[in-house]
């Protein structure tokens, strides 16, 4: 019978790619899951190292379940991963995120099993241009599956051996795959309280069961998991058993309705989640994953987007369970590479095959951003055709889709090519304004009525930075408060936007990024990376899509205020929230939005008390006459502060907003010159992405528009993301020049 061992412990590790001949007793002992970017893939520079390393351990048959096959189980190796048995190549794989499986041979006492993992630049294995760090290393489970000859397929494309397609009228067509013989195979149906509903047997490998009414799976209002078993008989004996849950549901995306399941309709909102945390990069346990899956929960939302690369098999199942709407997507992003077809094919092969029996996943997303060098590359187009066409020869009862650039103009094909599409637009933090989001959508909708649009991706960063005067770009808590209520209200009385998905559930490893005052994360998370924190945003979901009742007081970590009176907000899902100052009843109010303003006194120190109905929650204040310092967003290790950057009046800096410069002729042609020559200094692999970058940014008008808003020095601190650096001397040239172009 089947049996999995799991070999997460007794690893050998060394940051090399040298084979061992012996058990490398001087290498570093490791337990998996193991990262070797933990630290210096969240520390800023984007200099995390990418390399080959290479993992060995001993294998003994006699440790091993008496069976005539084995098979290695690998559930994510980042990037590309090569096997070794005894010295001899025996599998190679490419791409990250996937489960792949390797046949063993294995002698008699020990064998040395050696993975070489290498997550090098690369041209042909995404992703290779983002933001997040590509961690390395072997970060999931690595498991030997035991198995007699006869047995479900466990190597095609890393599945499971059997694919179930339940209906609501009850059917469910199974197919199985096996290798070696059998003469029949018994399929079972048990429901959650473990009772066998149905037992068949048939000699075919494909088999159609029904159920007569069947309990539905309703997402979130009730997850509803039957289990599916099949097992292989031969003779009297069962060789091989897989099982797993399925859920009966039908859905539709709509352009005007938005999402129906099973007939009603169910606006999908929600986040996307990356999966790596503070100090573990990807290397991440099953009590992280289910903690991840409490604070989705909490917040409220019913849909995950989970970005960027396939994940966990563990999270999808965590997904079918507790009745989230799963967009699963492949790693294809930011710049296409025309020498990475096949593994954009061979990624997307793997996804469906491994995911496809989870009720919660409805569509598949082909890219996201592909069009950071323009929309038109036929190469990029014929294989967005390509995956669009395998996804529904591979399965023809879900949708694809695809994250878009905000750039990307909607009349363009790419746009055109899924069933359903979704847009990244953060109009009101990479420039344009917090109003501009609803001017898009409804113009897109107007001009493409039958398309259904959602949006997989807005938001902005906070940290520990605070103001009573939020501004865009300031990183405070306070503005990314305000931004996400502002951008609730827009997509909530939305009906037909199909999904939104607020960019990130968490705070996330970017290593190339060096802003807001902690390099090395974008933290644009509801909750911190460390899941410690939540944030007043993630307070303002849980008060429109939860049905836990709570009262939150904002801003707790903003003691010290200047004005009197002072703002006091308050998010609750409770109809009335009453504010008590020192003991004393200020005001209660209702709010339809959730939203709760009080202007609240602010003299010498005052405890503030929220109540609604038996709830409460509790903050303080404090009065100064001069703003605290402590609160004001200071980069880390910038290179120049504003106050270091002399400023002429009338006359532009580097503390101008780009649309200013680019008002005159002086002032383009002065930042065109600068980004030329700092193009010619830098090393020519990394010169032809930025400056494809650099140009199609500069071509472009809509991206001009969105950055317009940005100052020189903020867009600076951002390059990094586009693979430039620049220098303090750089930057004091340039401003030398910019003080001599006179502001229009
Ligand atoms: C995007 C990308 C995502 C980034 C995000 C950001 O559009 O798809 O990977 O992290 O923007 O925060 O800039």
């Amino acid at each position: 019978m089947r049996a999995i061992t799991n070999i997460n412990d007794n690893w050998f590790f060394n940051k090399s790619e040298e084979l061992p001949s012996s058990l490398p007793e001087n290498w570093e002992r490791i337990t998996l899951p193991h990262t070797w970017n933990n630290i210096d893939g969240m520390d800023g520079g984007n200099d995390y190292y990418r390399g080959k390393c290479t993992y060995t351990r001993l294998i003994n048959k006699k440790d091993l379940p008496k069976e005539e096959e084995h098979f290695l189980e690998i559930n994510g190796a980042n990037s590309s991963s090569f096997v070794y048995l005894n010295g001899e190549k025996i599998n190679e794989h490419h791409g990250g995120y996937s489960t792949f499986r390797t046949p063993l041979s294995l002698k008699d006492g020990d064998n040395l099993l050696s993975i070489v993992v290498d997550n090098s630049p690369s041209n042909t294995v995404y992703p290779q241009t983002a933001d997040f760090t590509f961690y390395g290393g072997l970060y999931r489970d690595v498991n030997i599956i035991s198995l007699p000859s006869s047995h479900f397929d466990t190597e095609y494309y890393g599945g499971p051996g059997i694919k179930a397609t339940p209906y609501v009228d009850g059917r469910v067509e199974v197919e199985v795959y096996v290798k070696g013989s059998f003469d029949s195979i018994r399929y079972t149906i048990i429901d959650r309280e473990g009772k066998e509903i149905i037992k068949e047997e048939s000699n075919e490998t494909t088999h159609t069961l029904t159920l007569s009414s069947p309990h539905l799976w309703n997402g979130k209002k009730d997850p509803y998991l039957y289990t599916l078993k099949a097992s292989l008989i031969s003779g009297d004996t069962e060789k091989d058993t897989v099982s797993v849950d399925i859920g009966f549901r039908s859905f539709v995306i709509d352009s005007e309705r938005g999402f129906i399941l099973n007939g009603e309709e169910y606006p999908l909102r929600g986040v996307s989640r990356h999966q790596d945390r503070w100090g573990k990069g990807n290397a991440i346990t099953k009590e992280d994953h289910d903690e991840d899956m409490a604070l989705i929960l909490e917040m409220g939302a019913n849909t995950v987007r989970l970005a960027h690369y396939q994940h966990d098999q563990y999270f999808y199942s965590l997904c079918d369970k507790f009745g989230l709407i799963v967009w699963a997507e492949i790693p294809y992003i930011s710049q296409h590479m025309p020498s990475g077809r096949d593994n954009t094919i061979s990624q997307m092969k793997e996804l469906i095959v491994q995911n496809y029996n989870h009720p919660s996943i409805i569509v598949w997303g082909l890219s996201n951003e592909i069009t950071m060098n323009g929309a038109d590359d036929s190469d990029m187009l014929s294989n967005h055709h390509i995956l669009n066409n395998l996804c529904h020869a591979m399965d023809k009862t879900r949708l694809t889709t695809m994250a878009v650039l905000t750039t990307c103009k909607p009349e363009k094909e790419i746009v055109h090519i899924t069933d359903v599409v979704s847009y990244n637009h953060y109009f009101g933090w990479y420039g344009g304004e917090i109003e501009d989001n609803a001017v898009w959508f409804d113009d897109f909708h107007k001009r493409f009525p039958d398309t259904p649009i959602g949006c997989s991706e807005y938001g902005c960063e906070a940290l520990n930075w605070h103001s009573s005067k939020p501004e865009q770009g300031d990183y405070t808590e306070e503005y990314q408060a305000y931004y996400h209520e502002e951008m609730i209200k827009t997509f909530f009385s939305r009906p037909y936007i199909w999904a939104t998905h607020a960019w990130n559930m968490f705070d996330f490893g970017a290593d190339a990024r060096g802003e807001g005052g902690e390099n090395g994360q974008n933290h644009k998370g509801l909750v911190t990376i460390d899941r410690k924190y939540k944030k007043d945003s993630f307070y303002a979901y849980k008060a429109w899509l939860s049905e836990e009742k709570f009262v939150h007081i904002c801003s707790k970590r903003y003691v010290d205020r200047v004005e009197n009176p002072t703002l006091i907000k308050v998010y609750s899902n409770m109809p009335e929230v009453s504010l008590f100052v020192n003991g004393e009843l200020l005001e209660t109010k209702k709010a339809d939005d959730h939203f709760f303003s009080f202007s609240v006194p602010n003299e010498g120190e005052t405890i503030i008390k929220a109540k609604a109905g038996d709830l409460e929650d509790e903050s303080r204040i404090r009065k100064v006459e001069v703003f605290n310092e402590e609160y004001r967003l200071k980069e880390k290790g910038a290179i120049l502060n504003w106050f270091d950057i002399t400023e002429k009046d009338g006359y532009c800096s580097l503390n101008t907003k780009i649309n200013e410069i680019m008002k005159s002729t002086k002032g383009r042609l002065v930042l065109i010159f600068f980004i030329m020559r700092k193009l010619k200094t830098m090393k020519k692999k990394s010169v032809k992405n930025s400056s494809d970058s650099a140009s199609s940014m500069l071509k472009n008008k809509d991206t001009m528009k969105m950055i317009g808003s940005f100052t020189i020095l903020r867009i600076s601190s951002m390059a990094g993301t586009v693979g430039m650096k620049f220098t303090k001397e750089e930057l004091l040239t340039l401003n030398k020049k910019l003080n001599k172009v006179k502001l229009k």
